[in-house]
């Protein structure tokens, strides 16, 4: 019988150095969203860099999917303590977007917008240097609407709830602003490995 991942059950030596503090393994992917699945068809998808309430840039899902496109593999962290392993996601980084945009970025600060009207903040920094794209792909398949789909951010060194969903847009603004979690007691940045789940973390 395989005990590996078994709900309460210590975790062997790899899987627990994988794990950040307080979170336990699944095999599945739970689904978590403040309301009902907005439904996006990629027809009607668009994606739009702003500069506060100035668009710098947008993309249909034709030009979008026309940009290079990059793998991801790895760990994603939840912070209702779920950690799922070994996930496999394809899209555009955050790095290719801005150049092929051509534009430097005007803020170090970033909101990441949806179109169930979610949005998140993460600092411009932690979206660089390929630590961060929009997603398309999972599992060598279409992103699901309930993941998020036609396209979601991805940002796994953060908790789950950084990767905002049916992404329709990222918003450069001259201060960090919190989000729709952020302004309901979560963290402002939602570290994993130093346990940043709520603003008191
Ligand atoms: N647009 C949008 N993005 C969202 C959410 C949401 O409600 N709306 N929920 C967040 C939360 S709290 C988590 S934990 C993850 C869950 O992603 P999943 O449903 O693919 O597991 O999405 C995040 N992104
Ligand atoms: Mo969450």
């Amino acid at each position: 019988m395989s005990t590996r991942g078994f709900f309460g059950r210590r975790p062997d030596a790899d899987t627990a150095k994988r794990l950040p503090p307080g979170q336990y393994q699944t095999q599945d992917f739970p689904v978590l969203s403040k309301g009902a699945t907005p439904r996006v068809a990629p027809a009607d998808w668009r994606f739009t860099l702003y500069d506060g309430p100035r668009p710098l840039a947008s993309w249909s899902w034709d030009e979008f999917q026309a940009l290079p496109h990059t793998k991801w593999h790895g760990d994603i962290h939840c912070v209702t303590k779920w950690s799922k392993f070994d996930t496999d996601w394809e899209g555009v980084t955050v790095d290719d977007l801005l150049a092929a945009a051509g534009i430097a970025a005007p803020t170090p600060w970033v909101l990441a917008l949806s179109y169930d009207d979610y949005d998140t903040n993460v600092p411009l920094a932690d979206l660089q240097g390929g630590r961060a794209m929009v997603a398309t792909r999972y599992a060598g398949q279409p992103l699901a609407p309930e993941h998020g789909g036609p396209a979601r951010l991805l940002v796994p060194h953060l908790y789950f709830w950084k990767s905002a969903k049916w992404l329709k847009g990222l918003r450069f603004t001259a201060e960090d602003t919190a989000g729709f979690w952020e302004l309901r007691g979560y963290h402002m940045y939602g570290d994993p490995w130093r346990e940043q789940r709520f603003d008191t973390d």
